[in-house]
């Protein structure tokens, strides 16, 4: 593979919010032109992406009428049809209006709470209408400033019944639809609950439907964290909870930069797309990232192009990575069995353990072996840099 053009098949998406993403900061004001859906569409489908994901007040502002929401969507999906763009994923905006500054599923006010459920059943019933396979729950507001104000507990009670109430809306109207869960450990509140993919996983279990629900994992977000976003993954991906992922880039410990994928970290973003390539993993590759402030309309696009082209090259360097006969020959090496304890497969039995008991193993041995992880990094950032 040499051209790195982006293809249906590849499964590349935007938000309404990333490409229409104004520049506002919370010093400056907006820097680029407010795009309409329709034009997004059309920019998306220029620049060879597959699809576009949207909350509710992306698409139908959240003061319009019926009749305003119904020319909105039959314009939008005009402009769908016209491109052949998908729409594969929606989600809500439970985070900009003030009625939620203090949570909207696991606000103290059972109002705000209330009035939550109803915008999320109406952003669903959009989401299906448009033909959207996941619905992402991105809980912005759900946290605390001071500890003082909300009950933990009583938080993540609410969260729950909230999810259960809409996993049964969901079924009962018999959408084709599943949950992902996205988690952030701040911004905008001080502390989010359920602040990592890790823990949402944790969450899932405790709900009545477990089965549709699992988390759409956002680099920036484990990264704001300080944590290996690719392990994340690759825990939601052992427990069949991958249904979605965020793809951007953030350096440690930021604000939430939401830069173009493979900005920063173009190491830990080789690991990622390697490991979404070697397990097949064939959902949407969203892109949920903005452009600089410092860009135009020119910019949003190279932006967007950016992002789904640094992901080809990565996954290239993924089968180079593969086929390398030098990284394969260390890797062989460093996994090699020599069958020894091959008796110790299949799980516990009181044979084995007393077996165990009786081995004697040469402790000085296992660690003075020589592992070469050194030898086979300095491969892997060779060939990341292109001399290899
Ligand atoms: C917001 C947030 C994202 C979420 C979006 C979905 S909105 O931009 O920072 O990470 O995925 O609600
Ligand atoms: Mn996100
Ligand atoms: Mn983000």
């Amino acid at each position: 593979m040499s051209n790195y053009e982006p293809k249906p098949e590849h499964k590349f998406t935007f938000g309404l919010w990333t490409v229409g993403n104004v520049g506002r900061d919370p010093f400056g004001v907006e820097v680029r032109r407010a795009l309409s859906p329709v034009e997004i569409v059309h920019l998306l489908a220029e620049v060879g992406a597959w699809g576009v994901n949207f909350h509710d007040n992306d698409l139908v502002p959240i003061d319009a009428t019926s009749a305003e929401r119904d020319r909105i969507v039959a314009d939008f999906k005009r402009a769908l049809d016209d491109t052949g763009i998908v729409a594969p994923m929606a989600t809500t905006n439970l985070f900009t209006d003030p009625a939620f500054k203090d949570g909207a599923f696991t606000s103290n006010d059972p109002t705000v709470r209330a009035y939550a459920l109803q915008k999320t059943m109406r952003a669903i019933d959009l989401g299906a209408e448009l033909g959207a396979k996941v619905y992402v729950f991105w809980g912005g507001r759900e946290g605390t400033e001071t500890d003082s104000s909300k009950s933990a507990l009583d938080a993540g009670k609410r969260f729950r019944e909230a999810l259960n109430f809409l996993c049964d809306y969901a079924l009962d109207q018999g959408y084709d639809l599943k949950f992902a869960l996205e988690a952030k450990p701040n911004e905008p509140r001080s502390d989010i609950y359920l602040p990592t993919t890790g823990a949402m996983l944790g969450f899932i279990a405790t709900l009545d439907h477990p089965e549709m629900v699992g988390v759409n994992p956002e680099v920036a977000h484990e990264h704001m964290a300080g944590l290996n976003f690719m392990h994340a993954v690759a825990q939601a991906w052992d427990a069949g909870k991958l249904f979605h992922i965020d793809l951007n880039d953030q350096k440690f410990g930021r604000y939430d930069q939401d830069f173009r994928f493979g900005a920063e970290m173009i190491k830990q973003a080789f690991y990622l797309v390697k490991f979404l390539e070697d397990v097949g993993y064939d959902g949407a590759r969203h892109f949920d990232a903005h452009a600089y402030r410092t860009e135009g309309p020119e910019g949003v696009k190279a932006f967007a192009r950016g992002c789904m082209r640094t992901y080809l090259i990565l996954k290239e360097k993924a089968q180079r990575f593969n086929q390398d006969a030098e990284i394969q020959a260390l890797l062989a090496e460093i996994n090699a069995d020599d069958g020894t304890y091959s008796w110790l497969a299949g799980g516990y039995s009181a044979g084995k353990a007393a077996r165990l008991k009786g081995e004697t193993f040469d402790r000085a041995a296992l660690g003075e072996r020589d592992l070469r992880y050194e030898h086979l990094d300095q491969l892997t950032i060779e060939l990341l840099l292109g001399v290899r």
